[in-house]
C-alpha cells in the first residue's frame, strides 16, 4: 500500500470521522498519515497539557481508524527518523508509500496553509486541499456575507446563521421574539451557589505514556501537567457535553460573565478543546442545547447565549481570520510595543483577579472567557502590550488555542489591535468592572475604590493612563465620548499622579531578562 492509492494527511486538530480528507477513503489502497512533530509543539511554547491533549487524542484517533481496517502511518515524536516538520515528514511518507497524490483538509492556521501550498511542486505530486466542512459556515458563505459591508459586526452575522441553520427559529422570527438575551446574562455569582464541577477524564495508559514523553521533551514550557483531565476521544467529548447540558447549561446564561474566588469553571461548558480538535461537532452541541430548551430543561437566555457563542462567535472569528489574513496579524492600531509583564508567567502580580486567571491557566491550560477578555486581555490592552507578545501568550497557554480562533479574539476583541474591525470600541475597563462581576476585589491587597496612592488598584490608574494616551485617537469614536468627557473633567494633578503610577507599576513588572 499505497501504489495507486492516496496519502491522506490528518493533522492534530482534524480528528473527526467525517473529515473531508477521509472522504472516499479506499481502505485497500490508501494510507492515512499522522505526524507528531516538534515544530508544531514549539512554534510557540505550548502548555504541556495542550501538547498531551493533542498527541493523546491523535493516538486514540489513529487506533480507532486502525480498528476499522484503515492503514495508518503514524510517526511518533520519539521516532529517531522523525525530521519534525510537516513538510519533510510528508516528503518522507511519499517516498515510503509512492502514492498517486496527497489529500489534505484545509488547515486551521495560515502558516500551515502557506507551507502546504509549496508541496505540489516539492513533491511532484497532485495535492488536493479540501474545504474543512466541520464548521457551520463555509468560508465562501462568510465572504459573501462580508462583501461590501463597512462594519463586520458579529451580531448581524449571527442572525444570518440563525436563519441559515434554523436554530432557535420560529419560522422567520427568533424564538422568544429577541435575537439576543445578553442583557440577562450579567449576574454576579451568589455566595451560596456552588457550580457543579465539569466532568473530568483521568489519563488512561495512552495519555500517561504521552505525559511522560511531553514531560521529558518540553520540561521548560510554562504550565503544569498534573491534573490533566481533558477529553481525548469523541466518546469522552460527548460525555462532557452531556454532563454540561444536564448540569450547567440552565445557569450558563445568568453567570456567563461572572468570576469568583476559587471557581475556575463556573457554569461554562469546557468543550472548546473538543470542538477545536474535531472530537465534537458544533452543530450537535447547538442541537443538544436547543433540545434542552424545547424539553423545558433550560431557559432561553442560557440556551441562546450558549448557541450564540458557537454559531455566532466561533464561526465569525474563523470567517474573519481567513478573510483578513495574513495582513490581520500585522495590525497594531494602538501602536502598542510593551513587552509582556513577567507575571503572565508567574501569577505573581499581587492583583487577585490577574493571579487567579494566570494561576488557573498554569494549572489547567484553561480560563473562561471573561477572565481572558476582561482580566488578562484588559490588562494587556491598558498596558499597551505588543500584539505579537500577547498573541503568542494566548496561543501557547490555552489547551483550545489555534490561531484561527485565538488571533481574532485577542487581536480584535481583547487588545483592539485591528482598530475596530471586530469591535466598535476597545473593551477597556477599570477595577470597577471586575468588582461588579466578581468577589476578587474584597480579598485583594489593592483597593478597587482608589485610583491613586499606595495600594490603589492598578486597573484604575492603568485605565485612565490608557484613555489619556489615546485621547486624540478616540476623539473620533462616538462610543468613547463618555470616558473622554470624564477624562477632561479630571483634575490635572490627579491624572498626572495616575499616569506616573501606571508607569511605575509597569516598570516594576518588566519581563525577566
Ligand atoms: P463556554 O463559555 O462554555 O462557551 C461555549 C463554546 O462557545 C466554547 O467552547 C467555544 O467553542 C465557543 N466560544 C465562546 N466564546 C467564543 C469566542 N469568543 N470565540 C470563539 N468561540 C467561542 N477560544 C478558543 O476556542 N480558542 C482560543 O484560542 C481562544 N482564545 C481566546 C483569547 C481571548 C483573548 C479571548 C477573549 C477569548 C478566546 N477564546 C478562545 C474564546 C473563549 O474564551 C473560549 O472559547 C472559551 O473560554 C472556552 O471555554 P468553554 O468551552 O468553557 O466555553
Ligand atoms: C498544536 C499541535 C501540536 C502541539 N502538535 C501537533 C503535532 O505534533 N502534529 C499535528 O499534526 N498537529 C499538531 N498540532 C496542531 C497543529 O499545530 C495544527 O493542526 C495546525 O496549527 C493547523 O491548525
Amino acid at each position: 500500500m499505497t501504489k495507486g492509492g492516496a496519502l491522506r494527511l490528518v493533522l492534530g486538530d482534524q480528528l473527526s470521522e467525517g473529515l473531508s480528507a477521509l472522504d472516499g477513503l479506499d481502505a485497500a489502497r490508501d494510507v492515512v498519515l499522522m505526524l507528531e512533530v516538534r515544530e508544531e509543539c514549539t512554534y510557540v511554547p505550548h502548555h504541556p497539557q495542550k501538547i498531551v491533549l493533542i498527541l493523546s487524542a491523535m493516538r486514540h484517533f489513529a487506533a480507532a481508524l486502525r480498528a476499522r481496517g484503515v492503514t495508518v502511518d503514524y510517526v511518533a515524536l520519539d521516532d529517531p527518523a522523525n525530521t519534525h516538520s510537516f513538510t519533510d515528514e510528508v516528503a518522507r511518507a511519499v517516498a515510503r508509500h509512492r502514492p498517486e497524490g496527497v489529500i489534505a483538509t484545509h488547515p486551521g492556521e495560515w502558516r500551515v496553509l502557506e507551507a502546504m501550498r509549496g508541496w505540489e511542486d516539492s513533491l511532484g505530486l497532485p495535492l488536493d486541499i479540501r474545504d474543512d466542512t466541520r464548521f457551520l459556515a463555509s468560508l465562501e458563505f462568510f465572504r459573501r456575507w462580508a462583501q461590501g459591508k463597512k462594519a463586520l459586526r458579529m451580531e448581524f452575522f449571527y442572525r444570518e446563521m440563525r436563519r441559515a441553520t434554523g436554530l432557535l427559529m420560529d419560522g422567520d422570527a427568533p424564538e422568544g421574539g429577541e435575537w439576543n438575551y445578553d442583557s440577562e446574562n450579567r449576574k454576579r455569582l451568589p455566595r451560596d451557589l456552588i457550580p457543579p464541577p465539569p466532568k473530568r477524564f483521568p489519563p488512561d495508559d495512552t495519555t500517561r505514556e504521552v505525559m511522560a514523553l511531553v514531560g521529558r521533551e518540553f520540561p521548560r514550557h510554562f504550565g503544569s501537567l498534573d491534573g490533566f483531565a481533558w477529553p481525548v476521544t469523541a466518546e469522552q467529548a460527548q460525555a462532557a457535553l452531556d454532563a454540561f447540558i444536564a448540569e450547567r447549561l440552565p445557569r450558563f446564561g445568568d453567570y456567563q460573565d461572572a468570576m469568583a474566588e476559587g471557581e475556575t469553571t463556573l457554569f461554562h461548558a469546557l468543550i472548546s478543546t473538543s470542538l477545536n480538535l474535531g472530537l465534537l461537532d458544533p452543530r450537535a452541541a447547538c442541537d443538544a442545547a436547543e433540545a434542552a430548551w424545547r424539553r423545558g430543561d433550560a431557559p432561553l437566555n442560557a440556551v441562546e447565549g450558549f448557541i450564540r457563542q458557537i454559531l455566532g462567535w466561533r464561526e465569525y472569528v474563523r470567517g474573519l481570520y481567513w478573510l483578513r489574513m495574513p495582513g490581520y496579524a500585522k495590525l497594531n492600531a494602538l501602536e502598542a510595543h510593551r513587552a509582556l509583564p513577567e507575571f503572565y508567567w508567574t501569577a505573581k502580580s499581587g492583583m487577585r483577579c490577574m493571579d487567579a486567571a494566570i494561576g488557573q491557566t498554569r494549572d489547567m491550560a484553561y480560563a473562561h472567557h471573561i477572565q481572558r477578555l476582561m482580566v488578562t486581555g484588559n490588562f494587556a490592552l491598558l498596558a499597551g502590550v505588543a500584539p505579537d507578545a500577547i498573541n503568542e501568550w494566548y496561543l501557547a497557554v490555552y489547551a483550545d488555542a489555534y490561531e484561527w480562533v485565538e488571533l481574532p479574539n485577542t487581536h480584535g476583541m481583547a487588545i483592539h489591535a485591528d482598530g475596530g474591525v471586530m469591535a466598535s470600541k476597545p473593551y477597556a475597563a477599570s477595577g470597577a468592572y471586575i468588582n461588579r462581576m466578581s468577589d476578587h476585589c474584597g480579598k485583594c491587597r489593592f483597593d478597587v475604590k482608589a485610583s491613586t496612592g499606595e495600594g490603589a488598584c492598578p486597573f484604575n490608574y492603568l485605565y485612565w493612563d490608557f484613555i489619556a494616551r489615546h485621547e486624540r485617537r478616540f476623539a473620533s469614536n462616538p462610543r468613547m465620548s463618555m470616558p473622554l468627557a470624564n477624562l477632561r473633567k479630571m483634575e490635572g494633578a490627579k491624572l498626572k499622579d495616575m499616569r506616573a503610577q501606571a508607569k511605575a507599576f509597569l516598570d516594576q513588572h518588566a519581563p525577566l531578562p
